[in-house]
């Protein structure tokens, strides 16, 4: 078992770090409530602008499902982000995925800005034995370093729609895909067992760009977390970090 202080580092060395939450009960209980929730139709999705392929992303899970809520705020994960951010976590969002996002590499920080910057963590949970060949979660270890990105980065204009939201974001994707190979970084895929949580820094790159195959099950809840000491958080689609201007974004707290 590595210390708290240990992994601490590695956390803001690395930009993320691994272990087992250790609670497969949980899971399978997890695993049976989402599927329950499937067959109901009922649930809510991610916004279908961030959509790679046709599998649902299923939001809110939390609200239906006692067991998502208990995994979305695991003691493994509270204690750890306490003792690293030396703040009190709060958990506002959960994603459930049965299959790989096959999304781009990006940093939430591109979703979520916070003020004191950086005070967001991702807790991305492996609810099976991840194969592969599934699309599995890669991350860039070490780009958390890079500057916090700004639209105006890419020449974009503040979006006026949906549309001009998603080619924005499009730009912010090649953004990335150069800036991994100008400053010579590189994605790994950490071999994810059930049970298994990764937590990455709110500037790391992460994603599920390489999927061999996308009818395999890729099953993981994911909660977003910020802190009690955030002044402010922002929504960094409508603002502008280099002018210091910050549109608020509200957030729903999970408790
Ligand atoms: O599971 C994935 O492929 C990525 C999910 C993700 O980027 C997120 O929830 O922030
Ligand atoms: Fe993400």
């Amino acid at each position: 078992m590595q210390s708290l202080e240990k992994e601490k580092k590695d956390f803001f060395e690395q930009g993320f770090i691994t272990f087992n939450i250790g609670d497969l009960s949980l899971i399978d209980s997890v695993n049976i409530d989402v599927d329950n929730l499937i067959k109901t139709g009922s649930y809510k999705t991610n916004s279908a602008i961030y959509s790679y392929n046709q599998h649902p992303r299923i939001v809110e899970s939390y609200k239906f499902s006692d067991n998502c809520k208990k995994l979305a705020l695991h003691n493994s994960v509270m204690n750890r982000l306490r003792y690293f951010f030396d703040s009190e976590p709060k958990a506002f969002s959960t994603i459930n995925f049965l299959h790989s996002t096959q999304q781009p590499l990006h940093s939430d920080y591109v979703h979520f800005g916070t003020l004191p910057h950086r005070m967001l963590v991702g807790a991305w949970v492996a609810l099976e034995d991840i194969d592969p060949n599934a699309g599995p979660l890669q991350i860039v270890p070490k780009s958390h370093k890079l500057d916090l990105f700004d639209y105006e980065d890419v020449d974009a204009d503040r979006p006026k729609n949906l549309n001009t939201v998603k080619s924005n974001y499009q730009l912010y994707e090649q953004y990335v895909t150069d800036g991994i190979e100008r400053n010579g970084l590189n994605a790994i895929t950490p071999k994810m067992k059930k049970g298994d949580c990764l937590l990455w820094e709110a500037n790391l790159l992460h994603g599920s760009p390489e999927c061999k195959n996308s009818s395999l099950t890729r099953k993981a809840q994911v909660t977003h977390w910020t802190f009690d000491n955030v002044q402010k958080h922002y929504n960094p689609s409508f603002s502008n970090l280099r002018k210091n201007i910050y549109v608020e974004r509200q957030l729903t707290f999970i408790n």
